[in-house]
């Protein structure tokens, strides 16, 4: 195992890092900005080195920052969290010049899966399914009509180098295409300094379902399940849960399969995260690939019992899955997450100060992940999210039931947070029903303004 290890990230995530650590009887090293000299994983962390001022790009994406303070620290590798530089195929290649290990899949397995074209081949390739579209990028909007009329509208135009929803265009028909080809193009150009574009049958309900899997580096993967992951607003999730209702053992069995083979064949390692989109008949077609730890992997540990991230470690030390994972894996009970984000849970703004009182639930199968602490501070300058509240249950209604007194016991003053937003989605009959998908959030929002309305008249 590693002698010591450098957390390239703040917030939930270093500290969870820093836990596995800890476990492991590994060294921690944090790095910090100016803004978080007081935060908890700083306080955490058996060694501390500030990388520069507040803003990220000058701080935690500074790589030159990052790599001085993992030398001085004279650390042998480099846990990247989610976010920030998890995903630089780049940085990845910096480490591997420097001889620290980053804690991750290869640079060319990153940067791979970057291009989400090429990702779609890839997989298309080891026959996982995917959706009926273009091949290799598009040259031209004459191109892009002839694929869209094979493929038949709806088609959804997507930037290779995008994600999250950048750079994406939905055509409808022939006439709109040449213009949505090429707004799309420019926003992937100026986003990501990458214009190129692919095309998909659009799905116009989907719901979003990952699945989870891990990967040594002698050539052995396992997935470990999915995740429902559709409640989510602006590419933003909320809610995330595992198992999923729609996904039967069946069908959790052959995608698992067919990931085994296809992720070693393409050499992945470490732990990754397969996109799937399911359609209104059941069916599932591969998307994307994340090649970092995720911020809902939690759900997955609850259901399978297995620490994702002490596994990261181990893996990139060179241990092999079999001394790794349990023999038999199983899914037990049902697992929720609920995002508390510092924000205004109608206007989604973000909400930065000092938090006066933090009460975190506690009590039979309830996890909390977050940095916060009573008189802390949330600084403007990074992402909302200030804590992760998972609940597990012997099923999804008493889950259900626990989130629900859990976010009760949920106290935060002096900020908003989307605690509020998350007791009004439980009591909601559609989300306790399980058969949403990611229109979920647009439905809701109309139906509490029908019922506002309806109380003012
Ligand atoms: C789609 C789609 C419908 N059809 N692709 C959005 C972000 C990116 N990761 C993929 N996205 C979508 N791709 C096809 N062929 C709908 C979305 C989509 C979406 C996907 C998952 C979760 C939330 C979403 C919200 C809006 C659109």
């Amino acid at each position: 195992m590693f002698r010591k290890v450098l957390i390239a990230n703040r917030g939930e995530i270093a500290l969870r890092v820093i836990c596995a650590c800890k476990e492991l009887g590994v060294r921690t090293v944090a790095v910090y900005s100016e803004a978080d000299r007081n935060s908890l994983h700083v306080r955490f962390a058996d060694e501390a080195i500030c990388i520069g001022p507040p803003r990220s790009a000058e701080s935690y994406l500074n790589v030159p920052a990052v790599i001085s303070a993992a030398e001085i620290a004279d650390v042998d590798a480099i846990h990247p969290g989610y976010g920030l530089l998890s995903e630089n195929a780049n940085f990845a290649e910096v480490c591997r010049a420097s001889n620290i290990k980053f804690i991750g899949p290869p640079p060319e397995v990153t940067r791979l899966m970057g291009e989400k074209e090429k990702a779609r081949m890839a997989m298309k390739k080891a026959k996982v399914p995917i959706l009926p579209g273009s091949e290799g990028v598009i040259q031209s909007e004459e191109e892009a009509t002839e694929w869209a009329k094979s493929v038949g509208f709806p088609v959804i135009l997507k930037a290779s180098a995008g994600g999250g929803g950048r750079g994406m265009r939905v055509v409808r028909s022939a006439e709109e295409l040449p213009n949505l080809f090429h707004a799309a193009q420019t926003e992937a150009q100026n986003a990501f300094g990458n214009g190129d574009l692919y095309m998909e049958k659009f799905i116009e309900r989907p719901r979003h379902i990952e699945f989870q899997v891990l990967a040594d580096e002698h050539g052995n993967v396992v997935s470990l399940g999915e995740r429902e992951c559709s409640i989510q607003r602006r590419h933003q999730k909320l809610i995330e849960e595992a198992p999923s209702l729609q996904v039967t053992a069946k069908m959790r069995e052959e995608i698992g399969a067919t990931l085994k083979k296809s992720l070693s064949n393409i050499g992945y390692m470490n732990a990754g995260t397969v996109e799937f989109l399911m359609d209104e008949d059941g069916q599932i077609y591969f998307i994307e690939m994340n090649t970092r730890i995720q911020v809902e992997h939690p759900v997955t540990e609850m259901v399978t019992g297995i620490d994702l991230v002490k596994a990261q470690l181990r893996i990139a030390a060179g241990e092999r899955l079999s001394a790794i994972l349990p023999k038999q894996l199983e899914i037990r009970g049902h697992a929720i997450e609920c995002r508390v984000n510092a924000e205004h849970p109608e206007k989604f703004t973000p909400s930065a100060g000092k938090i006066h009182v933090f009460n975190l639930p506690g009590g039979n199968g309830v996890r909390v992940d977050t940095a916060q602490f009573s008189e802390g501070f949330v600084p403007p300058y990074y992402d909302s999210l200030i804590a992760k509240l998972i609940v597990h249950g012997r099923d999804r209604a008493e889950a259900i039931a626990r989130m629900e007194r859990a976010l009760g016991m949920f106290i935060v003053e002096g900020i908003h947070t989307t605690i509020p937003l998350h007791r009004r989605i439980f009591a909601d009959e559609e989300f306790r029903s399980g058969a949403f998908d990611t229109k979920f959030m647009e439905r809701f929002f109309e139906r509490e303004k029908e019922a506002r309305e309806k109380a003012v008249l």
